[in-house]
């Protein structure tokens, strides 16, 4: 059995996130939030101030830094390991001084490429995500067509990545599939049964399914509407126990202590 994998806990301290969005967007409240999933077991806080919801509008970066820095601050300090879910190099600075250890770039350095020399000088882990382009625009960049379909184009794209950010001198990556990010349900479906064609390119592989729409889809009503958001947790915490037999090094969750309880039963079956 390999080594249960890392959970890392959500904060948005965002306004308009999908699942969350305001709940947590003063610096207390974000901060309280972060120790609650400390709590309940999660390894690694991942803090972001920037909502990637199909169709969001960015953030100035100052508001950014703003919602960001002072609870990488104050969590780090708490004794956290903490990542900053950022596309931009200026913020990844400001959290990697702050405490940060881990750079969780949803656009694998395509938004802001300067964040991959900022990976390199502060020495953090670099998250690379799949990506193809911005939340406005996602949506109409679903077409992979060449042999292999999204598996194999997800798996090249990724590896140009890692290769720029090696060529940029960073040491220490983890891939993402990118799940709903240029995706439809279907392909969402295809990565996840096709991971190990991920895994192949010999780093970590850490999953992002919380709560996300594919999931509403797979329990839609009769009628085609999909399951609410706050009513995907089963769902998410079976995929879970199956991602966690296959060897994923991580999972980035909402609900920290679903996943605990789901990580704690496939390691005791495990023994
Ligand atoms: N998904 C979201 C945001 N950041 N980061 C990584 N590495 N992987 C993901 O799948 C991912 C991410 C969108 O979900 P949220 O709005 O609930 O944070």
């Amino acid at each position: 059995m390999p080594q249960r994998p890392l959970v890392m806990g959500i904060v948005n301290v965002t306004p308009d996130s999908f699942s969350d969005g305001g709940r947590f967007l003063a610096t207390d409240d974000a901060v309280a939030h972060g120790m609650e999933l400390l709590a309940d077991g999660a390894d690694i806080l991942d803090i972001g101030g920037e909502s990637t919801r199909p169709g969001a509008t960015r953030p100035l970066v100052e508001e950014e830094l703003a919602r960001v820095v002072p609870v990488i601050a104050e969590l780090s300090a708490a004794g956290a390991v903490v990542s900053v879910d950022t596309m931009r190099a200026e913020v990844a600075e400001a959290a990697a001084a702050a405490g940060a250890t881990i750079v969780n770039d949803v656009s694998g350095g395509l938004a802001d490429p300067r964040i991959l020399s900022v990976a390199a000088d502060t020495g953090v882990t670099y998250l690379c995500m799949h990506w193809r382009g911005h939340s406005d625009v996602m949506q109409t960049l679903t077409s992979y067509d060449g042999p292999g379909g999204v598996v194999a184009a997800v798996r090249a794209e990724l590896e140009q990545r890692v290769d720029a950010a090696r060529a940029a001198g960073v040491e220490k990556l983890v891939l993402d599939p990118g799940l709903g990010f240029a995706k439809t349900a279907d392909q969402n479906w295809e990565l996840l049964r096709g991971l190990d064609a991920i895994a192949d390119l010999g780093l970590p592989v850490l999953v992002g399914a919380s709560r996300k729409a594919f999931l509403g889809r797979l329990l839609g009503g009769r009628g085609g509407e999909p399951r609410p958001v706050g009513e995907r947790e089963h769902a998410h915490t079976a995929l879970v126990s199956l991602l966690a037999a296959r060897g994923v090094w991580g999972l980035r969750v909402h609900d920290v202590r679903a996943t605990s309880d789901a990580l704690a039963v496939v390691g005791r079956m495990a023994e």
